[in-house]
């Protein structure tokens, strides 16, 4: 199942988050800020242990105090214009991220529009690239409930319209 939500992603009830993290793995802004917070400072602890992560990839810490069990935390890459691989990088990360969950064994996984804030990758573009990559991983694993958890309305919107669009 896909759909898509408004709301803040540290608040969700699934099994894995997934974090729009950087590659030091060390915290941040905006998801990873709100994901840092939720969870407590033994999050940052648990990523200290991993040694950061390349962009396109995504690595696994539990959820500390989230609701979720685990958080998948994703490296998006940051915009620089589109012809510096960007899509296939994001179309990576959504990749990754739904492997790591599937080798988990979670029932249910919460994704935020990796991206498309402080590293500025468009939103329609980037929402395309994550609708037709979880599409596609839910024909192979189609248990999975994947949730688009869009912050505000312009966001939700778009994931919308794609969601119809594929019905
Ligand atoms: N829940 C859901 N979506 C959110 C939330 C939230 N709590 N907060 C923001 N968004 P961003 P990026 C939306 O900047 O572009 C961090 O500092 C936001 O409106 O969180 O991948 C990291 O440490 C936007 O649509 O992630 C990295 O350094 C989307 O989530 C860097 O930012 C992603 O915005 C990663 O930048």
């Amino acid at each position: 199942m896909l759909r898509a939500v408004s709301g803040d992603i540290a608040q969700e009830g699934v099994d894995v988050i997934v974090n729009a993290a950087n590659t030091t793995l060390l915290g941040g802004g905006g998801v990873d800020g709100a994901i840092h917070r939720a969870a407590g400072p033994a999050l940052l602890e648990e990523c200290r242990a991993l040694g950061g992560c390349p962009t396109g990839q995504a690595k696994v810490t539990k959820g500390h105090r989230l609701g979720a069990r685990w958080v998948v935390h994703a490296v998006g890459p940051v915009w620089k214009g589109g012809a510096r691989g960007e899509d296939e990088l994001l179309a990576c990360c959504y990749r990754n991220a739904l492997r790591l969950a599937l080798e988990l064994g979670a029932k249910s996984v919460a994704f935020p529009a990796i991206s498309t804030g402080a590293y500025a990758f468009p939103p329609d573009r980037a929402a395309a690239i994550a609708v037709r990559e979880v599409r596609d991983f839910l024909q192979v694993a189609g248990e999975l409930e994947v949730r688009f958890v869009c912050f505000d309305a312009e966001t939700l919107g778009i994931y919308e319209r794609l969601l119809q669009a594929w019905e």
